[in-house]
């Protein structure tokens, strides 16, 4: 495997091996992540990689792109066809520049967005200081409810009355319940609030039906293509016919330059897969592998925010069991389980410590594994906990999630 990269660039070729053992050997279970097919693989790594393409299919700045548009118009169409969208962006690098073109379609800097907040689950670009979003606009931010960890939509309405936002977002990073995406339409509406949906982590579960849609609700849907979609790593933007001429001024070239055509043509792939039946397998048994999940960890003694999930996400609180997020995050990259600190909502830790973890089943169901891993996994995690002072029981932990890994073969082909 990678012959001309080991031939040219020896380093780079062992650090592709290596991380290529290491998406093997592990238990992959960041929610945002996921092992996209060798085909979507083989496209990256196209030579599409060669062509600049600045514009849009049939109206671009340069020559040769008789193809590349070919790719385009593909991916567009079948985006369409997916998520039943009335047209399609297909350019955005990422879920960053996708929120980005869209936020600056719709207001002026200094304008209000109102988004969920980032330590109760929302997103970085949904407003946070740190971001384009917080320090480009006037970002105000609802919340969960104590007690329930769920968002109330009364209070976000009150919210959205007083702070009058000139956008209203939808969508998060670590919220494991289903949106109310007609009571944000009818808020949007009262306030005079565009509404936006960032439903980069659910996509895929959109996409397999095994979730409700926001795009009949919002007048703008973003996402990226890499998590539940399964596709290459990358952003798109759904909306109505009437916000596409704003979109895709403000994408190219408001936002970006040349369009990653091998991507583009990777995410024709990806949703060329995602309209197959099989995929809506995929979606189903990625739900059920989560709640299998939940349920094995609450027998289990965890404690988990909202009290469980309705997607692809678990947010465990590890306070309870005696561990900070950072250290339930070492303890489990020890035995071999790859996860990712996070707030729990209401957390007194800071972010770079945190009091939870963040589980998703995407990654280990595009493996194969169901429900009687995911109970095996929950076990594993607990030994860890209560054994985590001794490391031999935590070598043989390593041992269990190593054989459980061989058990699901990845990428055979490679
Ligand atoms: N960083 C992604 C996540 O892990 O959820 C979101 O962009």
């Amino acid at each position: 495997m990678y012959d001309a990269v080991h031939e040219t660039d020896p380093e780079i070729a062992a650090i592709l091996e290596a991380e290529l053992g290491r998406q093997r050997d592990q238990l992959e279970m960041i929610a945002s992540e996921n092992f996209t097919s060798p085909a979507v693989l083989e496209t990256v790594g196209s030579v599409l990689t060669n062509k600049y393409a600045e514009g849009y299919p049939k109206k671009r700045y340069y020559g040769g792109c008789v193809h590349v548009d070919e790719a385009e118009l593909l991916a567009k169409r079948r985006a369409c066809e997916l998520f039943e969208a009335e047209r399609a962006n297909v350019q955005p690098h990422s879920g960053s520049t996708a929120n980005m073109t869209a936020y600056c379609a719709f207001a002026e800097p200094g304008d209000k967005i109102m988004g969920l907040s980032l330590s109760h689950g929302g997103h970085l670009t949904h407003g946070h200081p740190v971001n384009f979003s917080g320090l480009l606009f006037q970002a105000v931010h609802y919340e969960v409810e104590p007690g329930s960890e769920v968002i109330d939509y009364d209070r976000m309405r009150e919210q959205a009355k007083k702070e009058q936002p000139r956008i209203l977002i939808g969508g998060a990073s670590a919220y494991p319940r289903t949106w109310d995406y007609a009571a944000m339409r009818s808020i949007a509406d009262e306030v005079g609030a565009v509404f936006i949906f960032d439903m980069a982590h659910i996509a895929g579960l959109v996409a397999g039906k095994v979730h409700p849609s926001p795009v009949p609700h919002a007048d703008v849907v973003t996402s990226t293509t890499h998590k539940t979609l399964r596709g290459p790593r990358g952003g798109v933007i759904l909306c109505t016919k009437e916000n596409l001429k704003a979109i895709n001024k403000l994408n190219f070239p408001g936002m970006q330059g040349g369009p990653l055509m091998h991507v583009i043509a990777a995410k024709a792939v990806c949703f060329h897969q995602c309209l197959q039946p099989e995929f809506r397998d995929y979606a189903q048994r990625t739900l059920d592998n989560a709640q299998a999940l939940a349920a094995a960890l609450l027998e289990k003694g965890f404690e988990l925010a909202s009290g469980g999930t309705d997607n692809h996400l678990v947010l465990v609180n590890c306070k309870p069991r005696g561990l900070t997020g950072k250290e339930m995050e070492e303890l489990l990259e020890h035995v071999g389980i790859t996860c990712n600190k996070n707030t729990v909502p209401f957390d007194e830790e800071s972010p770079f410590v945190t009091s939870g973890v963040r589980l998703g089943t995407p990654a280990l169901t595009t493996r194969g594994m169901g429900p009687d891993e995911m109970r095996r996994i929950a076990d594993i995690m607990d030994r860890a906990v209560t054994s985590r002072e001794d490391e031999d029981a935590l070598a043989r932990l390593r041992g269990e999630t190593e054989a459980l890994g061989r058990d699901f073969p990845l990428y055979p082909e490679l």
